[in-house]
Protein backbone atom coordinates (compact mmCIF):
# COMPACT_ATOMS: atom_id res chain seq x y z
CA UNK A 1 0.00 0.00 0.00
CA UNK A 2 1.02 3.87 0.98
CA UNK A 3 4.52 4.69 -0.35
CA UNK A 4 6.13 1.79 -1.60
CA UNK A 5 6.55 2.79 -4.87
CA UNK A 6 9.59 5.76 -5.25
CA UNK A 7 8.18 8.43 -7.55
CA UNK A 8 9.17 12.23 -7.48
CA UNK A 9 6.10 13.39 -7.25
CA UNK A 10 7.57 17.70 -7.09
CA UNK A 11 6.66 18.79 -9.81
CA UNK A 12 3.87 17.04 -11.30
CA UNK A 13 2.36 18.50 -14.76
CA UNK A 14 -1.30 17.75 -16.04
CA UNK A 15 -1.82 18.31 -19.50
CA UNK A 16 -4.61 19.86 -21.15
CA UNK A 17 -4.16 20.25 -25.28
CA UNK A 18 -6.96 22.92 -25.21
CA UNK A 19 -4.75 25.30 -23.51
CA UNK A 20 -1.83 25.61 -25.40
CA UNK A 21 -0.80 28.82 -27.06
CA UNK A 22 -0.83 29.42 -30.72
CA UNK A 23 1.33 28.17 -33.00
CA UNK A 24 2.56 25.57 -30.04
CA UNK A 25 1.63 22.01 -29.89
CA UNK A 26 0.84 20.11 -27.03
CA UNK A 27 4.13 17.32 -26.97
CA UNK A 28 6.20 21.07 -27.57
CA UNK A 29 5.08 21.88 -24.81
CA UNK A 30 5.59 18.85 -22.73
CA UNK A 31 8.75 18.61 -23.88
CA UNK A 32 9.44 21.90 -23.10
CA UNK A 33 8.37 21.41 -19.81
CA UNK A 34 10.65 18.33 -19.39
CA UNK A 35 13.78 20.10 -19.88
CA UNK A 36 12.76 22.48 -17.31
CA UNK A 37 12.25 19.86 -14.89
CA UNK A 38 9.09 18.52 -14.54
CA UNK A 39 9.16 15.01 -12.43
CA UNK A 40 5.52 13.51 -13.88
CA UNK A 41 3.41 14.05 -16.34
CA UNK A 42 -0.27 13.10 -16.49
CA UNK A 43 -2.19 12.94 -19.93
CA UNK A 44 -5.65 14.63 -19.50
CA UNK A 45 -8.24 14.64 -22.15
CA UNK A 46 -11.66 15.07 -21.34
CA UNK A 47 -12.76 15.05 -25.31
CA UNK A 48 -10.48 13.04 -27.30
CA UNK A 49 -11.69 9.41 -29.11
CA UNK A 50 -9.63 6.50 -28.41
CA UNK A 51 -8.01 6.04 -31.43
CA UNK A 52 -6.79 9.58 -31.23
CA UNK A 53 -6.22 9.32 -27.17
CA UNK A 54 -4.14 5.92 -27.82
CA UNK A 55 -1.93 7.45 -30.51
CA UNK A 56 -1.47 10.93 -28.49
CA UNK A 57 -0.37 8.77 -25.24
CA UNK A 58 2.14 6.77 -27.44
CA UNK A 59 3.99 9.56 -28.77
CA UNK A 60 3.82 11.03 -25.14
CA UNK A 61 5.22 7.90 -23.32
CA UNK A 62 8.26 8.25 -26.00
CA UNK A 63 9.18 11.50 -24.92
CA UNK A 64 8.73 10.94 -20.99
CA UNK A 65 10.83 7.87 -21.36
CA UNK A 66 13.71 9.97 -22.57
CA UNK A 67 13.63 12.23 -19.56
CA UNK A 68 12.92 9.08 -17.79
CA UNK A 69 9.43 10.37 -15.81
CA UNK A 70 6.72 8.40 -15.75
CA UNK A 71 3.40 9.16 -17.42
CA UNK A 72 -0.33 9.11 -15.67
CA UNK A 73 -3.39 8.77 -17.49
CA UNK A 74 -6.40 10.46 -16.16
CA UNK A 75 -9.42 8.33 -15.70
CA UNK A 76 -9.48 5.88 -18.89
CA UNK A 77 -7.73 2.27 -17.46
CA UNK A 78 -7.99 0.89 -21.33
CA UNK A 79 -5.65 4.09 -21.99
CA UNK A 80 -3.14 3.05 -19.78
CA UNK A 81 -3.21 -0.73 -20.19
CA UNK A 82 -2.90 0.05 -23.77
CA UNK A 83 0.29 2.17 -23.63
CA UNK A 84 1.53 0.22 -20.95
CA UNK A 85 1.40 3.41 -19.27
CA UNK A 86 2.89 3.83 -15.85
CA UNK A 87 -0.45 4.95 -14.28
CA UNK A 88 -3.56 5.89 -14.04
CA UNK A 89 -5.32 8.93 -12.21
CA UNK A 90 -8.72 8.54 -11.12
CA UNK A 91 -11.52 10.78 -9.79
CA UNK A 92 -14.07 10.43 -7.15
CA UNK A 93 -16.69 9.93 -10.24
CA UNK A 94 -14.28 7.70 -12.05
CA UNK A 95 -13.67 3.85 -11.64
CA UNK A 96 -13.40 2.35 -7.74
CA UNK A 97 -10.35 2.40 -6.70
CA UNK A 98 -10.34 -1.32 -6.31
CA UNK A 99 -11.63 -2.11 -9.80
CA UNK A 100 -8.83 0.15 -10.99
CA UNK A 101 -6.12 -1.91 -9.27
CA UNK A 102 -8.08 -5.32 -9.86
CA UNK A 103 -7.30 -4.35 -13.59
CA UNK A 104 -3.68 -2.74 -13.05
CA UNK A 105 -1.97 -4.85 -10.55
CA UNK A 106 0.34 -3.39 -7.85
CA UNK A 107 2.87 -2.34 -10.33
CA UNK A 108 1.10 0.47 -11.69
CA UNK A 109 0.38 3.95 -10.24
CA UNK A 110 -2.80 4.58 -9.02
CA UNK A 111 -3.47 8.51 -7.78
CA UNK A 112 -6.79 9.83 -6.35
CA UNK A 113 -7.93 12.83 -6.40
CA UNK A 114 -9.83 13.61 -2.72
CA UNK A 115 -11.32 17.17 -1.78
CA UNK A 116 -11.84 16.24 2.24
CA UNK A 117 -10.80 14.12 4.84
CA UNK A 118 -13.42 11.46 4.10
CA UNK A 119 -12.12 10.80 0.55
CA UNK A 120 -8.50 10.64 1.86
CA UNK A 121 -8.96 7.95 4.49
CA UNK A 122 -10.92 5.47 1.62
CA UNK A 123 -8.10 6.46 -0.82
CA UNK A 124 -5.52 5.99 1.73
CA UNK A 125 -7.14 2.47 3.16
CA UNK A 126 -8.26 1.16 -0.40
CA UNK A 127 -4.57 1.60 -1.42
CA UNK A 128 -3.93 4.51 -3.38
CA UNK A 129 -0.44 5.45 -4.00
CA UNK A 130 -0.79 9.22 -4.16
CA UNK A 131 -3.45 11.65 -3.11
CA UNK A 132 -4.40 14.87 -5.64
CA UNK A 133 -5.87 17.62 -3.26
CA UNK A 134 -7.73 19.83 -4.71
CA UNK A 135 -8.67 22.38 -5.45
CA UNK A 136 -6.56 24.77 -3.97
CA UNK A 137 -7.59 27.48 -5.22
CA UNK A 138 -10.66 28.62 -8.16
CA UNK A 139 -9.36 27.61 -11.56
CA UNK A 140 -10.64 28.06 -15.18
CA UNK A 141 -9.25 24.60 -16.36
CA UNK A 142 -12.04 22.55 -14.53
CA UNK A 143 -15.31 23.47 -13.45
CA UNK A 144 -15.10 22.88 -9.73
CA UNK A 145 -18.19 21.01 -8.22
CA UNK A 146 -16.64 22.19 -4.78
CA UNK A 147 -15.24 25.08 -2.74
CA UNK A 148 -11.90 25.32 -3.39
CA UNK A 149 -9.78 24.47 0.08
CA UNK A 150 -7.44 26.92 0.30
CA UNK A 151 -4.19 26.31 2.01
CA UNK A 152 -5.98 25.81 5.20
CA UNK A 153 -8.06 22.76 3.60
CA UNK A 154 -5.21 21.46 2.18
CA UNK A 155 -3.48 21.21 5.87
CA UNK A 156 -6.33 19.27 7.39
CA UNK A 157 -6.16 16.71 4.63
CA UNK A 158 -2.64 16.07 5.80
CA UNK A 159 -3.02 16.60 8.97
CA UNK A 160 -6.18 13.54 9.03
CA UNK A 161 -3.52 11.18 7.11
CA UNK A 162 -1.63 10.22 10.64
CA UNK A 163 0.75 7.19 10.54
CA UNK A 164 -0.44 6.57 7.36
CA UNK A 165 1.05 8.85 4.92
CA UNK A 166 0.80 8.90 1.49
CA UNK A 167 2.49 11.08 -1.27
CA UNK A 168 0.34 14.21 -1.59
CA UNK A 169 0.19 16.66 -4.49
CA UNK A 170 -2.48 19.69 -4.27
CA UNK A 171 -3.69 20.67 -7.80
CA UNK A 172 -5.94 23.57 -8.75
CA UNK A 173 -5.47 27.59 -9.82
CA UNK A 174 -1.35 26.91 -8.93
CA UNK A 175 0.98 29.21 -10.05
CA UNK A 176 4.51 30.65 -9.69
CA UNK A 177 2.69 33.71 -7.19
CA UNK A 178 1.09 31.47 -5.14
CA UNK A 179 3.37 28.27 -4.97
CA UNK A 180 5.92 29.09 -1.64
CA UNK A 181 2.60 30.01 0.07
CA UNK A 182 1.47 27.01 -0.47
CA UNK A 183 4.02 24.73 -0.11
CA UNK A 184 5.05 26.76 3.02
CA UNK A 185 1.78 27.36 4.55
CA UNK A 186 0.44 23.65 4.20
CA UNK A 187 4.34 21.78 6.61
CA UNK A 188 3.07 20.52 9.32
CA UNK A 189 5.85 19.48 12.21
CA UNK A 190 4.40 17.06 14.88
CA UNK A 191 5.86 14.18 17.16
CA UNK A 192 5.21 10.79 16.22
CA UNK A 193 6.98 8.22 18.96
CA UNK A 194 9.20 10.74 19.81
CA UNK A 195 10.72 11.48 16.41
CA UNK A 196 9.59 15.01 14.44
CA UNK A 197 7.29 13.75 11.46
CA UNK A 198 6.89 16.29 9.02
CA UNK A 199 3.82 16.47 6.84
CA UNK A 200 3.78 18.34 3.54
CA UNK A 201 3.00 18.32 -0.08
CA UNK A 202 4.97 16.18 -2.03
CA UNK A 203 4.55 18.01 -5.08
CA UNK A 204 2.63 20.53 -6.83
CA UNK A 205 0.27 19.82 -9.83
CA UNK A 206 -0.24 22.36 -12.50
CA UNK A 207 -2.44 22.68 -16.00
CA UNK A 208 -2.20 26.11 -17.03
CA UNK A 209 0.77 27.87 -15.46
CA UNK A 210 2.46 25.28 -17.52
CA UNK A 211 0.96 24.56 -20.24
CA UNK A 212 0.11 27.76 -21.52
CA UNK A 213 2.85 29.07 -20.82
CA UNK A 214 4.63 30.97 -23.72
CA UNK A 215 7.89 29.30 -22.27
CA UNK A 216 7.46 26.26 -19.72
CA UNK A 217 10.77 25.72 -19.80
CA UNK A 218 11.22 29.12 -18.15
CA UNK A 219 7.92 28.68 -16.16
CA UNK A 220 9.34 25.05 -14.79
CA UNK A 221 12.80 26.17 -13.99
CA UNK A 222 11.23 28.69 -11.92
CA UNK A 223 8.33 26.24 -9.92
CA UNK A 224 11.89 23.85 -9.76
CA UNK A 225 13.63 26.91 -7.78
CA UNK A 226 10.46 27.54 -5.97
CA UNK A 227 10.78 23.86 -4.80
CA UNK A 228 14.62 23.88 -4.04
CA UNK A 229 13.65 27.06 -1.64
CA UNK A 230 11.31 25.81 0.30
CA UNK A 231 12.86 22.47 0.75
CA UNK A 232 15.83 24.57 2.03
CA UNK A 233 13.62 26.89 4.53
CA UNK A 234 11.93 23.31 5.79
CA UNK A 235 15.60 22.08 6.08
CA UNK A 236 14.67 18.94 3.73
CA UNK A 237 17.10 17.74 1.47
CA UNK A 238 16.89 18.66 -2.19
CA UNK A 239 18.80 16.37 -4.22
CA UNK A 240 19.90 13.41 -1.88
CA UNK A 241 23.43 13.56 -1.63
CA UNK A 242 26.44 11.30 0.01
CA UNK A 243 26.85 14.09 2.98
CA UNK A 244 22.85 13.79 3.25
CA UNK A 245 22.96 10.30 3.49
CA UNK A 246 25.84 10.11 5.93
CA UNK A 247 24.36 12.79 8.17
CA UNK A 248 21.48 10.50 8.07
CA UNK A 249 22.39 6.93 8.70
CA UNK A 250 23.23 7.11 12.72
CA UNK A 251 19.33 8.08 13.44
CA UNK A 252 17.64 5.46 10.60
CA UNK A 253 19.98 2.73 12.66
CA UNK A 254 18.25 4.38 16.40
CA UNK A 255 15.48 4.16 14.61
CA UNK A 256 15.44 0.48 14.63
CA UNK A 257 16.72 0.14 17.56
CA UNK A 258 13.94 2.10 19.35
CA UNK A 259 10.66 0.96 17.41
CA UNK A 260 11.72 -3.15 17.16
CA UNK A 261 9.79 -3.53 14.01
CA UNK A 262 9.09 -6.92 13.25
CA UNK A 263 10.62 -8.65 10.03
CA UNK A 264 8.37 -11.22 8.68
CA UNK A 265 10.77 -13.33 6.27
CA UNK A 266 9.57 -15.91 3.66
CA UNK A 267 13.43 -17.06 3.39
CA UNK A 268 15.12 -19.70 1.97
CA UNK A 269 16.28 -23.08 4.31
CA UNK A 270 20.01 -22.29 3.92
CA UNK A 271 19.97 -18.80 5.82
CA UNK A 272 16.95 -19.03 7.75
CA UNK A 273 18.91 -18.80 11.19
CA UNK A 274 21.80 -16.31 10.12
CA UNK A 275 18.85 -13.86 8.64
CA UNK A 276 17.45 -14.40 11.93
CA UNK A 277 20.35 -13.56 13.98
CA UNK A 278 21.12 -10.75 11.68
CA UNK A 279 17.62 -9.34 12.14
CA UNK A 280 18.12 -9.62 16.30
CA UNK A 281 21.15 -8.25 15.62
CA UNK A 282 20.31 -4.65 14.61
CA UNK A 283 17.59 -4.42 17.21
CA UNK A 284 14.47 -5.56 14.48
CA UNK A 285 12.56 -8.63 15.48
CA UNK A 286 12.35 -11.46 13.26
CA UNK A 287 9.37 -13.98 12.65
CA UNK A 288 10.32 -16.85 10.22
CA UNK A 289 6.99 -17.98 9.51
CA UNK A 290 5.91 -19.58 6.20
CA UNK A 291 2.25 -20.61 7.50
CA UNK A 292 -0.72 -19.03 5.58
CA UNK A 293 -2.95 -19.15 8.25
CA UNK A 294 -1.67 -16.09 10.13
CA UNK A 295 -0.06 -14.56 7.59
CA UNK A 296 -3.15 -11.28 7.51
CA UNK A 297 -1.98 -11.07 11.15
CA UNK A 298 1.44 -10.81 10.94
CA UNK A 299 0.95 -8.55 7.91
CA UNK A 300 -0.91 -6.33 10.53
CA UNK A 301 2.08 -5.74 13.32
CA UNK A 302 4.71 -2.62 12.07
CA UNK A 303 6.94 -3.93 10.13
CA UNK A 304 8.59 -4.84 6.61
CA UNK A 305 8.42 -8.22 5.01
CA UNK A 306 11.47 -10.04 2.77
CA UNK A 307 10.64 -12.23 0.06
CA UNK A 308 13.32 -14.25 -0.82
CA UNK A 309 13.07 -16.53 -3.25
CA UNK A 310 16.09 -18.74 -2.70
CA UNK A 311 13.89 -22.08 -1.70
CA UNK A 312 10.64 -21.60 -3.39
CA UNK A 313 8.10 -23.89 -1.40
CA UNK A 314 4.88 -22.24 -1.56
CA UNK A 315 5.13 -19.15 -3.89
CA UNK A 316 1.16 -18.76 -3.47
CA UNK A 317 1.78 -17.85 0.36
CA UNK A 318 4.23 -15.95 -0.73
CA UNK A 319 1.97 -13.87 -3.01
CA UNK A 320 -0.73 -13.54 -0.70
CA UNK A 321 2.32 -12.39 2.47
CA UNK A 322 3.08 -9.85 0.35
CA UNK A 323 -0.34 -8.24 -0.54
CA UNK A 324 -1.38 -8.32 2.90
CA UNK A 325 1.63 -6.87 4.25
CA UNK A 326 1.12 -3.89 1.14
CA UNK A 327 -2.27 -3.71 2.68
CA UNK A 328 -1.04 -2.62 6.04
CA UNK A 329 1.68 -0.11 4.49
CA UNK A 330 4.97 -2.79 5.45
CA UNK A 331 7.62 -2.25 2.74
CA UNK A 332 8.01 -5.73 0.84
CA UNK A 333 11.74 -6.30 -0.30
CA UNK A 334 12.66 -9.13 -2.80
CA UNK A 335 15.54 -10.93 -3.16
CA UNK A 336 15.30 -12.71 -6.39
CA UNK A 337 17.93 -15.33 -5.38
CA UNK A 338 18.86 -17.16 -8.35
CA UNK A 339 16.38 -15.56 -10.53
CA UNK A 340 17.78 -15.59 -13.80
CA UNK A 341 19.07 -19.64 -13.19
CA UNK A 342 16.23 -21.37 -14.91
CA UNK A 343 13.00 -20.79 -16.53
CA UNK A 344 11.14 -21.42 -13.55
CA UNK A 345 12.37 -18.53 -11.44
CA UNK A 346 12.46 -16.18 -14.13
CA UNK A 347 8.65 -17.18 -14.27
CA UNK A 348 8.32 -16.62 -10.61
CA UNK A 349 10.29 -13.09 -10.50
CA UNK A 350 7.73 -11.79 -12.85
CA UNK A 351 5.14 -13.07 -10.77
CA UNK A 352 6.36 -11.07 -7.90
CA UNK A 353 6.63 -8.38 -10.49
CA UNK A 354 2.95 -8.44 -11.10
CA UNK A 355 1.25 -9.46 -7.89
CA UNK A 356 3.08 -8.18 -5.40
CA UNK A 357 3.44 -4.38 -3.99
CA UNK A 358 7.05 -4.58 -4.22
CA UNK A 359 9.09 -1.59 -2.29
CA UNK A 360 12.91 -2.77 -2.76
CA UNK A 361 14.49 -5.43 -4.98
CA UNK A 362 17.63 -6.56 -3.63
CA UNK A 363 19.59 -9.07 -5.73
CA UNK A 364 23.32 -9.90 -7.27
CA UNK A 365 25.06 -8.52 -10.19
CA UNK A 366 23.50 -11.73 -11.91
CA UNK A 367 20.25 -11.57 -10.56
CA UNK A 368 19.79 -8.37 -11.21
CA UNK A 369 21.27 -7.84 -14.99
CA UNK A 370 19.12 -10.98 -15.79
CA UNK A 371 16.38 -8.97 -14.50
CA UNK A 372 16.65 -6.35 -16.35
CA UNK A 373 17.77 -8.03 -19.43
CA UNK A 374 21.10 -7.11 -19.69
CA UNK A 375 22.70 -10.36 -19.44
CA UNK A 376 23.62 -11.99 -16.40
CA UNK A 377 24.17 -15.11 -15.93
CA UNK A 378 23.51 -16.52 -12.26
CA UNK A 379 25.54 -19.92 -11.40
CA UNK A 380 23.19 -21.51 -8.58
CA UNK A 381 22.43 -18.53 -5.96
CA UNK A 382 25.86 -17.13 -5.40
CA UNK A 383 26.89 -14.50 -7.56
CA UNK A 384 29.31 -13.68 -10.55
CA UNK A 385 32.11 -11.37 -9.23
CA UNK A 386 32.20 -7.83 -10.58
CA UNK A 387 29.87 -6.34 -13.45
CA UNK A 388 31.40 -3.17 -14.82
CA UNK A 389 30.12 -0.34 -13.82
CA UNK A 390 27.80 1.43 -16.13
CA UNK A 391 26.16 -1.83 -16.59
CA UNK A 392 25.40 -1.84 -13.27
CA UNK A 393 23.97 2.13 -13.25
CA UNK A 394 22.12 0.91 -16.13
CA UNK A 395 20.45 -1.78 -14.83
CA UNK A 396 19.38 -0.90 -11.45
CA UNK A 397 18.23 2.48 -12.91
CA UNK A 398 16.34 0.68 -15.78
CA UNK A 399 14.92 -1.51 -13.15
CA UNK A 400 13.96 0.88 -10.30
CA UNK A 401 12.10 2.90 -13.40
CA UNK A 402 9.86 0.41 -14.66
CA UNK A 403 8.91 -1.20 -11.53
CA UNK A 404 8.93 2.03 -9.51
CA UNK A 405 10.61 1.02 -6.84
CA UNK A 406 14.32 0.87 -4.97
CA UNK A 407 16.49 -1.57 -7.32
CA UNK A 408 19.87 -2.70 -5.26
CA UNK A 409 22.70 -4.71 -6.76
CA UNK A 410 25.26 -6.09 -3.92
CA UNK A 411 28.73 -7.24 -5.16
CA UNK A 412 31.85 -6.00 -4.65
CA UNK A 413 30.59 -2.68 -5.57
CA UNK A 414 27.15 -2.51 -4.53
CA UNK A 415 24.45 0.13 -6.37
CA UNK A 416 21.53 1.74 -4.99
CA UNK A 417 19.11 3.53 -7.24
CA UNK A 418 15.52 4.58 -7.40
CA UNK A 419 15.72 5.48 -11.16
CA UNK A 420 16.95 8.62 -10.90
CA UNK A 421 19.62 8.89 -8.24
CA UNK A 422 22.41 5.85 -7.94
CA UNK A 423 24.59 5.69 -4.89
CA UNK A 424 27.80 3.40 -6.18
CA UNK A 425 28.86 1.67 -1.91
CA UNK A 426 33.17 0.87 -2.28
CA UNK A 427 32.48 -0.94 1.49
CA UNK A 428 32.93 -4.96 2.52
CA UNK A 429 35.60 -6.76 3.03
CA UNK A 430 36.06 -9.34 0.64
CA UNK A 431 35.29 -12.23 2.99
CA UNK A 432 32.18 -11.91 2.78
CA UNK A 433 31.59 -13.64 -0.17
CA UNK A 434 32.96 -16.99 1.37
CA UNK A 435 30.22 -17.36 4.08
CA UNK A 436 26.99 -18.74 2.76
CA UNK A 437 23.75 -16.37 2.50
CA UNK A 438 25.47 -12.86 3.03
CA UNK A 439 23.74 -11.42 0.34
CA UNK A 440 20.42 -12.93 1.43
CA UNK A 441 21.67 -11.17 5.33
CA UNK A 442 21.73 -7.81 3.32
CA UNK A 443 18.21 -8.43 2.65
CA UNK A 444 17.14 -8.62 5.80
CA UNK A 445 19.34 -5.52 7.15
CA UNK A 446 17.68 -3.46 4.26
CA UNK A 447 14.41 -4.29 5.13
CA UNK A 448 15.22 -3.80 8.80
CA UNK A 449 15.58 -0.13 8.10
CA UNK A 450 12.88 0.22 5.63
CA UNK A 451 10.69 -0.80 8.41
CA UNK A 452 12.07 1.99 10.36
CA UNK A 453 12.61 4.74 7.80
CA UNK A 454 9.79 4.82 5.52
CA UNK A 455 10.18 8.14 4.89
CA UNK A 456 12.78 7.52 2.22
CA UNK A 457 13.22 3.82 1.33
CA UNK A 458 16.56 4.68 -1.31
CA UNK A 459 18.30 6.46 2.18
CA UNK A 460 16.92 3.21 4.33
CA UNK A 461 18.60 0.92 1.40
CA UNK A 462 21.83 2.54 1.34
CA UNK A 463 22.57 2.66 5.05
CA UNK A 464 21.71 -1.07 5.40
CA UNK A 465 24.22 -1.91 2.96
CA UNK A 466 26.62 0.92 4.16
CA UNK A 467 25.98 -1.11 7.73
CA UNK A 468 26.61 -4.57 6.64
CA UNK A 469 29.51 -3.46 4.76
CA UNK A 470 31.10 -1.74 6.99
CA UNK A 471 30.34 -4.01 9.83
CA UNK A 472 32.06 -6.65 7.85
CA UNK A 473 35.24 -4.50 7.88
CA UNK A 474 35.43 -3.43 11.35
CA UNK A 475 35.10 -8.00 12.19
CA UNK A 476 38.05 -8.20 10.42
CA UNK A 477 40.12 -5.76 11.77
CA UNK A 478 39.47 -7.30 15.01
CA UNK A 479 42.20 -9.60 14.26
CA UNK A 480 40.20 -12.98 15.83
CA UNK A 481 38.62 -13.48 12.71
CA UNK A 482 40.84 -17.22 11.36
CA UNK A 483 38.32 -17.72 8.34
CA UNK A 484 34.67 -17.86 7.18
CA UNK A 485 33.18 -19.37 10.46
CA UNK A 486 34.69 -17.36 12.60
CA UNK A 487 34.06 -14.09 10.52
CA UNK A 488 30.34 -15.12 10.19
CA UNK A 489 29.87 -14.62 14.15
CA UNK A 490 32.28 -11.51 14.52
CA UNK A 491 29.92 -10.46 11.60
CA UNK A 492 26.90 -10.76 13.77
CA UNK A 493 29.02 -9.62 16.54
CA UNK A 494 29.34 -5.89 14.63
CA UNK A 495 25.96 -5.89 13.33
CA UNK A 496 25.18 -5.58 17.30
CA UNK A 497 27.78 -3.11 17.63
CA UNK A 498 28.04 -1.01 15.23
CA UNK A 499 27.25 2.56 15.88
CA UNK A 500 27.42 4.07 12.85
CA UNK A 501 27.81 7.96 14.02
CA UNK A 502 28.81 10.70 11.00
CA UNK A 503 32.45 10.62 12.40
CA UNK A 504 32.48 6.60 11.95
CA UNK A 505 31.00 7.25 8.52
CA UNK A 506 33.16 9.71 7.43
CA UNK A 507 35.95 7.78 8.23
CA UNK A 508 35.04 4.56 6.80
CA UNK A 509 32.22 4.97 4.27
CA UNK A 510 33.21 4.52 0.63
CA UNK A 511 29.93 6.14 -0.76
CA UNK A 512 29.91 7.91 -4.36
CA UNK A 513 26.39 9.66 -6.22
CA UNK A 514 27.06 8.47 -9.75
N1 LIG B 1 -8.36 18.73 -11.03
P1 LIG B 1 -4.90 24.66 -13.20
S1 LIG B 1 -8.49 21.15 -10.33
C1 LIG B 1 -7.48 18.79 -13.34
O1 LIG B 1 -9.68 19.77 -7.93
C2 LIG B 1 -7.90 19.44 -12.09
O2 LIG B 1 -9.27 17.77 -8.60
C3 LIG B 1 -8.72 19.50 -10.01
O3 LIG B 1 -5.80 23.38 -13.39
C4 LIG B 1 -9.29 18.99 -8.76
O4 LIG B 1 -3.54 24.20 -12.73
C5 LIG B 1 -7.90 20.81 -11.87
O5 LIG B 1 -4.84 25.24 -14.58
C6 LIG B 1 -7.44 21.84 -12.82
O6 LIG B 1 -5.59 25.54 -12.23
C7 LIG B 1 -6.23 22.58 -12.36
MG1 LIG C 1 -11.55 12.42 -13.56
Amino acid sequence: MPYHKCIDYSLYLVTDSTLVPEGTTLLGQVEKALQGGVTIVQLREKEMDTGDFIALALQLKTLTQQYKVPLIINDRIDVALAIDADGVHIGQDDMPLATARRILGHGKIIGVSVNNTDETKAAVDGGADYLGIGAVWFTSTKALKKQPLGVEGVTRILASMKDRRIPSVAIGGINLENAEGLLMGSFIEDDIEGYPQRRRLDGLAVVSAIIASPDPRITCDQFTSILAATNKALNIANRPTVDHVLDHVEIAVQRIRDQTPMVHHITNNVVINDNANATLAVGASPIMSQNRVELEELAAVNGAMVLNMGTLNDIDTMVLAAQANGRHGNPVVLDPVGGGATTFRKQVVQRFLSEAPLTIIKGNGGEILSMANRGGRSRGVDSLGGVDEENAKAAVEALALQHKCIVAMTGPVDYVSDGRRTYAIDNGDPMLVNITGSGCMVTSIVACFAAANRSDYLLATVSAILMVNIASEVAMARGDVRGPGTFRSALIDELYQTSLSPNVLRDKARLRLL
